[in-house]
């Protein structure tokens, strides 16, 4: 049973964007500053768009907390869109403001535009942009900050660095403005990395409860995101370059190597977790690339509004936010209880 779960709702330029989170134990005080710290980082980053010019996400706690801790009852996290300003008649819920003004059918190739407008039946692409759209991943962090919270009363610490920016290993900035002048977007690799996690957490003894898995499926379904490692990736090693021999120091076991990422048989085994993930370029592209407008079946190039050149660094806080929501519903199911004193007096804390 997962005790950390949530929903999230809103649309890109939609009023506010929403979450419940459901699970947190009673008597737990949420540091509102750490939940908007985590967003101004997902905000911020070399390569970002005009959009985040016009946000300044913050984030406001309406149910679930009474004079400073949670109630044991759903938390709801709401995060305003400055933005709505400008599409208030656009992306109006009442019938009577109908309007097709930034309507769009000329889908942008390797977004969810094409496959989202047959899946639902929408004539009007904006319908299929205003959800998928990476937006959405500014609630999520502020989630993950709430998890994050959870986690740091077990003292697991996290943090995360980028690995590669296109086909550069260093001076990401350069590469970014390159990209940045002639229209086009950049992939990029970032590794996360979660310490002082407790031995067992997940399990072998079904496919659904592997750890390795669920943090797959947190990190992949982040869009643009089209691979995940934990640990080394193993192509190309043998058995006895690969795997993390152990010893013992001063009567405890220890490894030299850490390979497996902390995670053996989809349980974490005490070693940090490492996780790596790659983005791929973001879709939505001022070089536009040849695609066909579904109004009329002709060719024609895809549709730009603004984009991110490159967003790898904001994918990895999403990704931290995402991995730690996994581990607050492990931490929870492991050691949980109605109240954080209820948890502590069992962890003889
Ligand atoms: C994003 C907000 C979006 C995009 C970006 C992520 O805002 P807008 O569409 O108004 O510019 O900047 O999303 C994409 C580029 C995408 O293709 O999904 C955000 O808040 O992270």
């Amino acid at each position: 049973m997962s005790k950390f779960r949530f929903l999230t709702s809103g649309e890109s330029h939609g009023k506010c964007l929403t979450a419940i989170i459901e699970g947190i134990p009673a008597g737990f005080e949420i540091n509102i500053d750490l939940i908007n710290a985590e967003l101004k980082r997902r905000q911020s980053g070399y390569g970002r768009g005009e959009r985040m010019q016009i946000e300044c996400d913050t984030a406001e706690i309406t149910s679930g907390v009474r004079f400073g801790k949670t109630l044991g009852s759903p938390v709801t996290v709401v995060i305003q869109n400055r933005d709505f300003e400008n599409w208030q008649k656009i992306m109006s819920v009442l019938p009577e403001d109908f309007t097709e003004e930034k309507s769009f059918t000329r889908c942008r190739p390797g977004h969810a535009d094409y496959a989202g407008s047959i899946k639902y039946n929408h004539k009007d692409l904006r319908n299929v942009l205003e959800r998928s759209s990476a937006r959405k991943t500014a609630i999520e962090t502020a989630v993950g900050a709430v998890a994050k919270q959870i986690l740091s009363k077990f003292n697991v610490k996290c943090s995360s660095k980028i690995l590669q920016i296109g086909k550069a290993y260093e001076n990401f900035e350069l590469e970014i403005d390159k990209a940045k002048e002639i229209g086009d977007t950049l992939s990029g690799k970032f590794e996360v990395v979660f310490e002082n996690l407790p031995v067992g957490l997940g399990s072998y003894v079904h496919w659904d409860r592997m750890l390795d898995g669920k943090i797959a499926q947190a990190v992949m379904s982040i869009p643009a995101v089209k691979a995940v490692e934990i640990g080394q990736n193993p192509l190309g090693f043998s058995g006895s370059e690969y795997h993390d021999e152990m010893f013992v120091e001063n009567g405890k076991i220890t490894r030299k190597t850490n390979n497996a990422g902390g995670i053996e048989g989809g349980m974490t085994n005490g070693e940090p977790l490492v996780v790596k993930a790659v983005m791929k370029p973001i879709p939505t592209m001022r070089k536009p690339l040849n695609t066909v407008d579904l109004a009329d079946m002709k060719e024609c190039q895809a549709h730009f509004e603004r984009s991110d050149t490159c967003a790898v660094e904001a994918c990895a806080v999403v990704a931290e936010a995402r991995i730690a929501c996994v581990l607050a519903d492990e931490v929870l199911q492991k050691f949980g209880g109605d109240s954080f004193d209820e948890i502590f007096r069992r962890l003889g804390f």
